[in-house]
């Protein structure tokens, strides 16, 4: 059997206190069942370069990482990421900002890291490097004479090639895209925008799951991502559960709720979401002191200024729709800048009778798996589902909104809540049905699957 190194950005917790984050949550489900190394950043940012290694041992687990310097935090991390490719692969071209200091820092460090893990890289070894961090890491390590399989899972979408196009650099990153053997995709539609740029922008053919260009071949499919649907099913009969449903339900005294939960991100759509919360209340004088809001929303990217002024932006609102429709006894909207442990979210998405899950732009979307996940089969409440979350593709079950459209989703928030029993169960039955099958167990094996298989054909992306 090979052994597993997973490269990802930020390295751990492994515990059941994991970050909000989706990819976090989903590594540390795969990661748990195999062992091997995980591979990334400390977290931790240092005034002068250092690359030196830090292993350290988790159970079946090491985890190897190195600190950043504040230049390359800057630039990599802030920079590029998270103020370039993260706007632009969510759609948001008006949010891109692009400089080429940056650039030169996500590059360097996608070399560095790349330099660092190879010492550890052993005869057997399957890499998988996650995510747009690390667009540039397997032809760093290709360079550097690597020639085990390397896959790459993106976790957020693909975006059409007229956008990326807008990119200074957008082939030098799609060309560094054919040094890996596999690209996993949350979607066919991501997929497909990425096969579209390879014909139209860069002149390659398509083959099947094969894209040809620049005299190397990628094997591209989607891999749509899943959660622990037992576990997380568990978690609302956990003592932590219990403990925070019937707190919740005791509170509520026979009131209903509608939960969201989302990293405090643009993408998320969460002041449309406020403000299609505050029509529902215009439109229905019977959900109002009956029905409430409960936005659980930690702070992220607390760095990027888009970040800061969304968070005020919320703040705002929440103020003002609670200042208007508020009485003595009862609180439109609880906003709560935030984390719970999961077991805690758990019992509270299961105290919540509808989940308003409603990104502008998504690359799969773990919340709503889980809301539908830890609900009661006897009496499940409704998960209301943007349809440019990818997990819309699999969830058609959910009542699908379309973010942008206020009104359609203060109309579809009022079909959830009255919502009879048997359409309820018998769409949580065939919602349940499609999270267990494709869960993150089925997940990690068929790209695992797809990743060994590459070493059987004979032919790595390093050897071409
Ligand atoms: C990226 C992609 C893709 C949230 N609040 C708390 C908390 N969370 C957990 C949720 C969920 C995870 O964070 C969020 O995952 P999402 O998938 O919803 O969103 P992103 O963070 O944007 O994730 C996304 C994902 O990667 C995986 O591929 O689905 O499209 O953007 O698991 O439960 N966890 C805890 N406390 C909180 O308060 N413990």
């Amino acid at each position: 059997m090979s052994r597993l190194i997973v490269v990802s950005n930020r390295v751990g917790p492994i515990g059941d206190a994991a970050r909000a984050g989706g990819l976090a949550v989903a590594l540390v489900e795969a990661l748990k069942s195999s062992g091997g190394i995980w591979f990334g950043w400390t977290g931790d940012v240092i005034e002068e370069a250092d690359t030196r290694l830090k292993l350290e041992s988790a159970g079946p687990l090491t985890l190897a990482t190195i600190d950043l310097s504040a230049d390359d935090f800057d630039a990599y991390y802030n920079g590029f990421a998270n103020r370039s490719l993260w706007p632009l692969f969510h759609f948001r071209t008006g949010l891109v900002q692009y400089d080429r200091d940056n650039f030169a820092g996500y590059s360097r460090v996608n070399a560095a890291f790349a330099k660092a893990l190879l010492p550890l890289v052993q005869q057997d070894d399957l890499i998988w490097v996650h995510d747009y961090h690390f667009l540039l890491f397997a032809e760093e390590l290709r360079k550097l004479g690597c020639t085990r399989p390397i896959g790459h899972f993106l976790h957020i979408p693909f975006p059409p090639r007229e956008l990326l196009t807008t990119l200074p650099n957008h082939e030098e990153l799609v060309k560094a895209l054919f040094a890996f053997d596999i690209l996993g995709f949350q979607t066919e539609h991501d997929r497909d925008r990425f096969f579209d740029y390879v014909r139209m922008e860069v002149g390659g053919s398509i083959l099947g799951d094969k894209a040809r260009c620049f005299n190397r071949t990628v094997t591209a499919r989607a891999f749509p991502i899943g959660i622990d649907a037992g576990t997380f099913a568990n978690f609302a009969s956990t003592d932590d559960g219990q403990k925070q449903f019937a707190s919740m339900r005791d509170m509520l005294r026979g009131r209903r709720q509608i939960i969201g939960v989302d990293r405090l991100d643009y993408t998320k759509g969460l002041p449309e979401r406020f403000n299609a919360f505050e029509r529902m209340l215009e439109d229905h004088e019977e959900h109002r002191g009956e029905v409430s809001l409960l936005q659980v929303a930690p702070p992220s990217r607390t760095d990027v200024s888009e970040y800061q002024d969304l968070r005020l932006e919320l703040e705002g609102m929440a103020g003002h729709i609670n200042g208007r429709f508020a009485e003595f006894n009862w609180t439109p909207i609880r906003y709560l800048n935030r984390s719970f442990a999961r077991q805690a979210l758990a019992g509270l998405y299961r105290a919540s009778h509808v989940g308003l899950v409603t990104p502008l732009r998504d690359g799969m979307n773990l919340v709503a798996k889980e809301y539908v996940a830890a609900q009661d089969p006897e009496d499940p409440g409704v998960l209301v589902l943007s349809r440019f979350a990818g997990a819309a593709k699999q969830l058609t079950d959910a009542v699908i909104v379309n973010p942008y459209d206020v009104q359609g989703m203060a109309d579809a928030m009022n079909v959830a809540l009255t919502m009879p029993l048997d359409e309820r169960k018998d769409r949580y039955t065939k919602l349940m049905k499609v999270i267990s099958e494709e869960d993150i167990g089925h997940w990690r094996t068929s790209y695992l699957e797809a990743l060994s298989s590459v070493e059987h054909a004979g032919v790595t992306g390093g050897s071409l």
